[in-house]
C-alpha cells in the first residue's frame, strides 16, 4: 500500500490537505510535530505531521497469512529457523497489526472532537488571520487555562477576551521623549530605511519628511534633510529627488562611506532630521547587503536611527527571513508597509512578536504624505478579520502602550 507524509500548520489543515490529495481511503498511522524553516533553530515554526496510508480498502492480513507469508519469506531466504523463534516472530507480528488496527479505527486526537466548540472556531478564526501555528498555541492554551466552561459557550466574549491578548504581544517602538532637564538631543535625528526591494522605502521617507518636518501653510516648522544611496540605479535617485522638488527638501546623493560622512558633516545647527533613503536588497544577497553597511557605518551611532521596512502583504517565511538577513543593520524598530493590502495580518504580528520586534509606524496606501501612522496596538488589532473588536475598550486598555 503506498504511503504518505504530510505537513501543515494545524491537524485540520493537515487533513484537509491529505484528503484533497489522497481521497476518503486515508489511513493515518503517525502524527508528530515538527519544526520547520529557520536556520541552525531561530526563526523555526511548527508544524503537524501525519504519516499514513492512502487507496485502502481490504482489511489487514488475518494472522493465518501473516504465518503464510513468514514461512515464505524465511524459505525463501534459505534460512531454516526453530519453531520458537518462529513463534516469537509471529507474536510480534501479530501485536503490531493490532496495534496499526487500533490506530486506524480510532483516528489521532480530533480538535473537533475534545475540544469545546468555541475553542474550535477560535484555532479558526485565528488561522483564517493568518497567524503562525506557535502564536495560536499560545492563545489556545491560554484561553484553555483562563475561561471556566461557562464562559466558553459564549463565543463573542470570548474573542472580545482573546483580541487584547494578542494586543499584548505587539511592540510599539517609540523614540523615547528626552527627560525634564535633560540635555538637548544632539542634532539632526538621522532616520534610515532599509529593506527588500519595493517595499516602500522611498515612498515612506518621503511620507516620514512631511510627519517629523511637520510642515504647515507652506512652512517647514522642523529642517529635514534627504539623503540617497540609491545613486546608481536607473529612476533610483529620480524617484527620491522628485519628492525632494515637490515638497522643497535638499537631496544629497551618496555612494561611499567618505561621502556620507563629508555630507552629514556638513549638517550641523539648524537641522532636524535626516532621512537616508537606501537601495532594496534581496535579503539573500548577503555581498551586496555589506556594501552597503560598510557606507552606512559613516552614521554616527549615537544619532542614529535605522528602521526596516517590511510589507504586511508578504508571507511569514519571508519575514522571517528578512527580519534576520537585515539584523547587521542594528534596526530599531519595522515600519509595516502596505497594511492597506492586506486583509490577514496574523502573519507579520505573529513573527515581530515572535522575534520580539518593536512596530514603529505602518504605511496604509500609496498617497505621499498622508497614508503613513504612527503604530498603534488598537489600528493593529482593528484589522482583524472575523473578530469582534470593541475600539473604545481597546483604546483604553492600550493607552499607555499607544501613548494615548
Ligand atoms: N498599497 C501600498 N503601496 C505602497 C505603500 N508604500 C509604497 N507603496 C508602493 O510600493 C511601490 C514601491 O514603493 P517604493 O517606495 O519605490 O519602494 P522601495 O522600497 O523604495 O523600492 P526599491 O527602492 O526599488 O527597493 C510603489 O508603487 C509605491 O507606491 C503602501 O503603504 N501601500
Ligand atoms: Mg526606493
Amino acid at each position: 500500500m503506498p504511503y504518505f507524509t504530510e505537513q501543515a500548520r494545524t491537524y485540520t489543515e493537515c487533513m484537509e490537505k491529505i484528503k484533497a490529495r489522497y481521497g476518503s481511503g486515508v489511513k493515518v498511522m503517525l502524527e508528530k510535530t515538527v519544526r520547520k524553516g529557520g536556520f541552525l533553530g531561530i526563526g523555526s515554526h511548527e508544524e503537524v505531521e501525519m504519516t499514513g496510508t492512502y487507496g485502502y480498502t481490504a482489511p489487514p492480513a488475518p494472522a493465518a497469512d501473516l504465518e503464510t507469508a513468514k514461512r515464505q519469506v524465511l524459505a525463501a531466504a534459505g534460512k531454516a529457523v526453530p519453531e520458537t523463534t518462529m513463534q516469537a516472530v509471529l507474536k510480534e507480528l501479530r501485536t503490531l497489526n493490532e496495534k496499526i488496527e487500533t490506530r486506524i479505527e480510532a483516528p489521532p486526537r480530533s480538535a473537533e472532537q475534545t475540544e469545546h466548540p468555541s475553542l474550535v472556531k477560535l484555532e479558526e478564526d485565528l488561522v483564517q488571520n493568518d497567524f503562525s501555528p506557535g502564536f495560536i498555541k499560545t492563545i489556545l492554551d491560554r484561553a484553555r487555562k483562563e475561561f471556566p466552561l461557562e464562559e466558553l459557550d459564549n463565543y463573542e466574549e470570548v474573542q472580545k477576551r482573546v483580541v487584547p491578548w494578542i494586543g499584548e504581544r505587539i511592540s510599539i517602538y517609540r523614540e523615547s521623549e528626552p527627560r525634564p532637564g535633560a540635555p538637548a538631543k544632539k542634532r539632526p535625528r538621522i532616520i534610515v530605511l532599509v529593506g527588500s526591494t519595493g517595499t516602500g522605502k522611498t515612498t515612506t521617507i518621503a511620507k516620514l519628511a512631511a510627519f517629523y518636518g511637520d510642515r504647515t501653510e507652506g512652512i517647514w516648522k522642523k529642517q529635514v534633510r534627504f539623503i540617497t544611496l540609491d545613486s546608481y540605479r536607473i529612476g533610483g535617485k529620480q524617484q527620491i529627488e522628485k519628492y525632494g522638488e515637490i515638497m522643497e527638501i535638499p537631496v544629497s546623493s551618496v555612494d561611499s562611506y567618505d561621502m556620507l560622512r563629508r555630507t552629514l558633516s556638513h549638517y550641523h545647527e539648524g537641522v532636524d532630521f535626516v532621512l537616508i533613503d537606501t537601495i532594496g536588497k534581496s535579503p539573500r544577497n548577503l555581498e551586496e547587503l555589506g556594501k552597503m553597511k560598510a557606507v552606512l557605518d559613516a552614521c554616527p551611532s549615537g544619532r542614529t536611527e535605522v528602521h526596516l521596512c517590511v510589507s504586511a502583504a508578504v508571507k511569514a517565511s519571508d519575514v522571517r527571513e528578512t527580519l534576520k538577513q537585515f539584523e547587521p543593520f542594528k534596526y530599531r524598530a519595522v515600519i509595516i508597509t502596505k497594511l492597506d493590502e492586506t486583509g490577514r495580518i496574523g502573519n507579520i504580528i505573529s513573527v515581530l512578536a515572535e522575534e520580539g520586534k518593536g512596530i514603529s509606524f505602518v504605511t496604509t496606501g500609496q498617497t505621499v504624505p498622508s497614508d503613513i501612522e504612527p503604530a498603534l496596538v488598537v489600528r493593529l488589532l482593528m484589522k482583524l478579520d472575523g473578530f469582534t473588536v470593541d475600539r473604545n475598550a481597546l483604546a483604553d486598555y492600550f493607552s499607555s502602550k499607544d501613548g494615548m
